[in-house]
């Protein structure tokens, strides 16, 4: 068996089908410290399940749509604005700057939290894909020809879980601190003994795009555009990297909800918070909105592409909806959709993906314990 086989297999049966299958083993501790504007970001990139799909489908819940509430939300006057990353602290698909206008729209002000989730669930009986048997025809398409089945163990329902090592490691192998857990879904979101009871007002996790796009349906919302949640980020604010301006992330009151220490193995939680945060518990930006920066990740609707803002160059984009198709070169044969705002897992070292301009790509059928969402309407 080929190399590449045997270590394909490896990362399945650690339930992961890894972005580093294109990673150098770490010869030195000079690697370690590579610079942050690489592209081997692997503290902030994801792990992903298992896609082929260009089509996602919301399946029966395509008939049921709700009434909208404006409760909890907020109208974000639309506007002209200067869209990517203003100054040399951006990954090269942040570039080039170009001008958006976007439309008007409400806004929730928070993260949807369990108790939200939970309202919908209960309305409509949803089961998330975290909550489902994988699909090994669906899985083997992307997957070199003969490839074995994995261990029927390993086939189950099951979510990507961050499990911290003890002590330093390389990061260029993402299955070192997420762990494909049997039983983690947004009821258990750190395993199956773990609960969500008294966690009412977190932000709930381990949300696949396909489910995020159920709950929105049903709550007669939309997920938003990328160009619409980097708008409400900048919450008013002009060329500046933090949704709350340009003070670095570690100095005077913490300001979101991110990682303080060494990563992976040593959160000091300085803000306040190791893992999720209750919503709110940080200032919200001009706007009103609440946690655009850290804890956890939000679904755009977007198909993700790095040269997406290229295509956008030189003219005044209007309400650009992304590309026709996700592109990402690190994972080819898997078509991926954008989240923004970085997580409770971005530190300043080498992620900072609450950076305003940040953007980052994710299966649509992945769900993991530091990725959730927040939905827009039009009216
Ligand atoms: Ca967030």
């Amino acid at each position: 068996m080929k190399h590449f086989e045997i270590v394909l297999i490896a990362f399945l049966s650690a339930g992961i089908v890894s972005n580093t299958l294109n990673a150098q083993p770490v010869k030195d501790e000079k690697q370690l410290n590579y610079n942050k504007k690489e592209e081997v970001l692997s503290c902030c990139r994801k792990p992903s399940r298992f896609s082929t799909k260009q089509q996602s489908s919301t399946g029966s819940l395509q008939k049921v749509v709700g009434t909208t509430s404006h409760d909890g939300m907020v109208w974000i006057k639309g506007g002209e604005y200067a869209m990517g990353c203003s100054n040399g602290d951006g990954r090269t698909d942040e570039y080039p700057v170009h001008k958006v206008k976007v439309n008007a729209f409400w806004m929730d002000v928070t993260e949807v939290t369990n108790a939200q989730f939970k309202k919908f669930v209960d309305a409509t009986g949803y089961i998330t894909t975290a909550e489902k048997k994988p699909d090994w025809q669906e899985l083997k398409k992307q997957l070199p020809p003969g490839t074995p089945k994995p261990d029927a163990s390993q086939l189950v329902a099951a979510s990507l879980v961050f499990t911290p090592p003890t002590h330093p490691v390389s990061l260029d192998d993402v299955s070192q601190w997420w762990s494909w857990t049997k039983g983690a879904n947004w009821r258990h979101p750190e395993g199956p003994q773990s609960s969500i009871k008294g966690k009412e007002n977190y932000p709930v996790v381990h949300i696949s795009w396909d489910d995020a796009q159920a709950y929105c349906k049903w709550a007669g919302k939309r997920l938003p555009t990328e160009a619409e949640w980097e708008f409400a980020a900048r919450g008013g604010l002009i060329n500046q990297p933090f949704s709350w301006g340009s003070e670095d992330v570690e100095k005077g009151t913490p300001k979101a909800n991110t990682w303080q220490g060494h990563f992976p193995d040593n959160n000091t939680a300085k803000d306040g918070f190791k893992g999720p945060a209750p919503v709110k518990s940080f200032a919200p930006n001009g706007y009103g909105l609440y946690d655009m920066a850290g804890n956890v990740w939000e679904w755009c609707s977007d198909w993700y592409r790095p040269d997406y803002y290229k295509q956008l160059k030189g003219i005044v984009a209007v309400n650009p909806k992304g590309p026709a198709s996700g592109f990402d070169p690190d994972e080819p044969t898997i078509p991926k959709r954008v989240v923004r705002g970085g997580s409770f897992l971005c530190d300043a070292s080498y992620c900072s993906s609450y950076r305003v301009s940040a953007r980052m790509k994710t299966s649509p059928d992945t769900g993991l314990e530091h990725t959730g969402f927040r939905c827009v309407a039009d009216k």
